[in-house]
């Protein structure tokens, strides 16, 4: 649910960047001799030369789009080089684009508060760098002003004066009696113009960007020009970038909130929403939605960007369609375990690198039912604690797989109705870890009092253990926006993290909802084992709150696991 935060009176500069047609990018770069031509990636699955997922901009003049399958491209734009998606268990691997992503990261992440939105793009808070500039180096001091600065696009100013358009720039940048918020956006413009310059030089990749004073309109500013561009929303332009802004394109109006405003408000653009009162918004949609909805309409949200550069989740997804959905219960289970071992990986990967822990597994599904009277039935997600080891994700998955089924096909599920016996397909599956947190600093004593167990060596033996050892660490950092033509084709455009979410099932790192207490079913807990695991140093933090839970029995074995294999790791002292 959409939560409505007050801006703060001071002024902000925050950028969006994402990066262009990502996927294609960053195969060109692995094939230079694809570079300049129309080239599209590809899914890995045969039928009709796959489905596109991301199309250079070369190919998008031939008339190419990320909707169509390859054999489509192909007649479209006849020159097209498809590039497969690499491929690992029966399914798209985006290790190589996440990899990517955080090339890129890390060199924005200098310039100021970095939030990685998704696989290919950012969020930058450059408030107290664009305050230092002006306190410094303003812009209107400036001798020379780089060519990538003038190229930008200022809202509200008309690009029809030719060669003039750069001057207007120079003047808008410079002028000395804007007022302080708009000399900030300038500085913003500046600072934003030399970072792409240094991601395209440091990693060969451009980018396209939007400035403003909150998130939500430098994320519609940052797709307004492409490729390799950047807008700029100065405080004066809000209202008209706005007022013929189709609702659904608004972030967090693409589903159902965005639809109902349509047929139940007759609502087509964001700017439509200024004729209702904040009050009659609050009856419609409730207290917090009604005002956020308000604030939208003025360009109003104090959203901040979160320091974040890893991934709030990670997960993986299949999707099943038409003749491909999956029928019986042995092939729901052979893909789970090829998903769970993906996210074990990945896991593994994260605490290696990151020493972050996950504590909550989930399982999202789409289904239909063959002869169904509620064939609007979703299939429900359900979560459990996430104990570490590719055979316990593996079994835990599978189980919450069958108790979603039972409630899903309801009491009569299994018996037959009439003299035929219902059937269920699943065209969608995917497991994710969640709640991921940072190991506390008092760990290292906990893995010196396992040392010191005389359980270790036979635990050695245990299957978890080889698990951990089996695994091989992959750059696993990253959120992902993967959405296949397939899941698109079967859902409808998925919001980031609002409650009308859908599952990704391509890739489901992105957009995770924390999964409702009634969903949360007990997953098989082995025999417990007393640990103290506070740590004084860390009381009180939320970090600490989640360690010193692990005290509760089910959760015992899941610290002995993550320990044996941090022994395993020889990430031990
Ligand atoms: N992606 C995907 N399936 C989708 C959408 C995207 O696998 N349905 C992947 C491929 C994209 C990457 O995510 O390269 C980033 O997605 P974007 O929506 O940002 O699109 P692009 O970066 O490809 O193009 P643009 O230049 O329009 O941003
Ligand atoms: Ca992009
Ligand atoms: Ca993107």
């Amino acid at each position: 649910m959409p939560v409505a935060r007050p801006e703060t009176s001071d002024a902000r500069v925050i950028a969006h960047v994402d990066m262009d047609c990502f996927y294609v990018q960053v195969e060109q770069r692995k094939q230079p001799e694809l570079r300049g031509l129309p080239t599209a990636v590809v899914q890995y699955n045969e039928w009709q030369g796959g489905g596109l997922i991301a199309v250079s901009y070369e190919a998008r003049k031939c008339g190419v789009k990320r909707s169509m399958r390859g054999d489509e491209a192909k007649a479209a734009c006849p020159q097209i080089q498809l590039v497969q998606v690499p491929v690992a268990r029966g399914k798209a691997d985006l290790n190589l684009y996440r990899g990517a992503g955080s090339e890129v990261v890390s060199i924005l992440a200098k310039s100021g508060k970095c939030e990685r939105a998704s696989i290919d793009e950012v969020y930058l808070d450059l408030t107290d760098a664009a305050e230092s500039m002006l306190a410094d180096a303003p812009p209107e001091s400036l001798e020379l002003i780089d060519e990538e600065v003038l190229k930008s696009h200022i809202l509200g100013m008309s690009r029809e004066d030719g060669d003039d358009f750069k001057e207007n720039v120079r003047d808008w940048i410079c002028r000395k009696d804007a007022d302080r918020r708009d000399k900030l956006l300038s500085c913003g413009i500046i600072i934003v113009a030399e970072l792409r310059k240094q991601v395209l030089k440091e990693t060969e990749f451009t980018c396209s960007a939007g400035i403003a004073h909150n998130k939500m309109l430098a994320k519609l500013a940052s797709g307004m020009n492409k490729p390799a561009q950047q807008t700029v929303v100065p405080y004066s332009a809000v209202q008209e970038l706005l007022s013929s802004l189709p609702i659904k394109k608004m972030k967090q109006l693409g589903g159902k909130l965005g639809t109902s405003l349509q047929t139940d408000l007759g609502i087509d653009t964001v700017g439509d929403l200024l004729q209702y009162s904040e009050t009659k918004l609050q009856e419609h949609y409730g207290i917090n939605t009604g005002t956020w909805l308000w604030n939208i309409a003025r360009g109003i949200s104090g959203e901040e960007v979160q320091g974040r550069l890893l991934p709030k989740s990670h997960g993986s997804g299949k999707t099943f369609p038409g003749p491909r959905a999956l029928k019986s219960l042995s092939t729901v289970q052979h893909w789970l375990n090829q998903l769970s071992e993906e996210l074990s990986e990945r896991l593994s990967s994260d605490l290696e690198q990151n020493k972050r822990i996950a504590s909550t597994l989930t399982l999202h599904a789409s289904a239909f039912k063959s002869r169904d009277s509620d064939s609007h039935k979703k299939f429900p997600s359900k979560s459990c604690p996430l104990r570490y080891g590719v055979t316990k994700i593996q079994e835990d998955a599978f189980n919450l797989f069958q108790a979603a089924l039972r409630e899903y096909m309801g009491p009569f599920g299994s018996k037959p109705q009439g003299n035929k016996q219902e059937t269920w397909r699943i065209t969608g599956l995917s497991v994710s870890a969640s709640k991921i947190v940072d190991i506390p600093s008092g760990t290292s004593s906990i893995m010196r009092y396992f040392q010191s167990e005389s359980t270790v060596p036979s635990r050695s033996a245990d299957g978890c253990v080889q698990d951990h050892v089996a695994m091989t660490p992959s750059a696993s950092e990253g959120c992902s926006e993967q959405r296949s033509t397939e899941t698109q084709a079967a859902m409808p455009e998925e919001d980031t993290g609002v409650t009308y979410t859908l599952p990704n099932f391509e890739n489901p790192d992105k957009g995770i909802d924390p999964v409702s207490e009634k969903d949360v079913v007990s997953c098989p807990s082995n025999e417990a084992t007393h640990v103290s695991t506070q740590s004084e140093s860390n009381k009180g933090t939320q970090t600490n709150r989640i360690w010193r839970k692990m005290n509760y029995s089910k959760e015992k074995n899941r610290v002995r696991d993550l320990s044996l294999g941090l022994m395993h790791k020889k990430l031990l002292p």
